[in-house]
């Protein structure tokens, strides 16, 4: 099956916000991705959306009354006191109470539940919505550049149909909040491959991997700086086939974080464009249901390459595409190549030099063998 029914959330105010001067986390590039899939043509190959945005009510979830009501009256000129002089909520430098924080939240959760919502309905094959993935939201707490969950909230209500979600988190750092949501439970397989050692957030061994009925349904993937698309491949693919095997899930959430590719601001992995990308075209060959959403990334002409590429990777088309930029809104910011391209660089890939990658990909593999089925 090579043509897909591919939906597209997308809300035009999204790249208006910002997290404060010198934030590191840019809802821009969301736009700057948008006008160049524009410029692109894709746009009338796949139903374009405009996510309703998620209410209070529908946040809740997961999230508790208490957070949603805070976080839905909070201003940058309440912080201090809502907070009760910054105790509670987890809002500070990584999480500012930036003007329309909540608006921003409900378009992005919003996009990632009618994404849900367009799977389940049987009307896409493949669902994106590149404001979503912010993955370290807790039930009663802001973390990590993420406010509200909307991965979990875009889960919950795949599981109102579906009988299993497989999870898979590509994003640089690791995706607690989604494991930690469903850390019980064998309806949802989470896998995250992620940096770890003395990198945020700190969590994710191999160690943990779920507990009671959940037990070995998390599946951690910890490694090292200067991961190449080789390397890379080499844990993805055998780790992600076998889940398919054991775990049949009846659909997938690939969250796309940028901030795995060479030359991110805050990551510290090699891969390229083409390799993050190879992680849409394995799961696409599948043929399940997938929503594909965004994350990290902090290089931001980088993340709107990778994430333009990848919507072509959805509509099956990325072998037509000209890898010289087409003119766009923001092209004067692609030089000096103005390519869709992200090259890798000369960084050491520690994973290979001790071993630590075929020790990784075994322990995983060990760990999906005690899966009956
Ligand atoms: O490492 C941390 C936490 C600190 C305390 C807060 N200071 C600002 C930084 C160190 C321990 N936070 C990480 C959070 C990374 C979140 C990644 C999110 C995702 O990609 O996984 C999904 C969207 C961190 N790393 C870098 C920064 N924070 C950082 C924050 C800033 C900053 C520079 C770096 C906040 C404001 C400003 N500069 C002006
Ligand atoms: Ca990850
Ligand atoms: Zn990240």
């Amino acid at each position: 099956m090579s043509k897909k029914r591919v939906a597209y959330y997308y809300d035009g105010d999204v790249g208006a916000f910002t997290y404060g001067l010198g934030h590191p986390m840019k809802p821009h590039r969301i736009r700057m991705a948008h006008d160049l899939i524009a410029s692109y043509d894709m746009l009338d190959k796949m139903h374009v959306l405009r996510p309703k945005r998620a209410t209070p009510e529908t946040m809740t979830s997961f999230h508790t009354d208490e957070y949603i009501h805070f976080l839905s009256r909070v201003t940058p000129e309440t912080a201090e006191e809502l907070t009760f002089h910054g105790t509670r909520f987890l809002m500070g430098e990584d999480n500012p109470a930036f003007e329309g924080v909540f608006e921003f939240c409900s378009i992005s959760a919003g996009g990632s539940i009618a994404a849900a919502q367009r799977l389940t309905s049987g009307a896409a094959d493949i669902a994106i919505n590149w404001a979503g993935g912010l993955h370290h939201a807790k039930k009663r707490e802001a973390s990590g550049f993420c406010y509200i969950n909307d991965i979990v909230l875009g889960i919950l209500e795949l599981l109102r149909t579906y009988p299993r979600v497989l999870y898979i988190d590509i994003d640089c750092h690791h995706g607690d909040g989604v494991e930690e949501a469903f850390y019980t439970t064998d309806r949802v397989m989470t896998c995250s491959f992620h940096k770890f050692g003395e990198y945020f957030p700190g969590t994710g061994t191999q160690e943990d991997r779920g507990r009671e009925e959940g037990r070995n349904y998390t599946v951690n993937v910890p490694l090292k700086d200067g991961i190449t698309d080789e390397s890379f491949r080499n844990v993805f693919e055998p780790i992600v086939s076998r889940i398919l095997e054991v775990y049949r899930p009846s659909a997938v959430v690939l969250q796309c974080g940028a901030d795995s590719l060479a030359g991110d601001k805050l990551g510290c992995f090699n891969i390229t464009m083409q390799g993050h990308a190879h992680c849409v075209q394995f799961l696409r060959a599948t043929n399940i249901p997938l929503i594909l959403l965004g994350g990290g990334g902090y290089t931001t002409k980088n993340v709107a390459r990778t994430w333009t590429y990848e919507t072509a990777c959805a509509l099956g088309i990325e072998d037509d595409i000209d890898l010289n930029l087409p003119w766009n809104e923001y092209f004067e910011w692609f030089g000096p190549r103005y390519r869709l391209e992200v090259p890798e660089n000369n960084m050491e890939d520690l994973n290979v030099r001790d071993g630590s990658l075929d020790k990784v990909r075994r322990t995983a593999l060990q760990q999906l063998a005690q899966i009956g089925g």
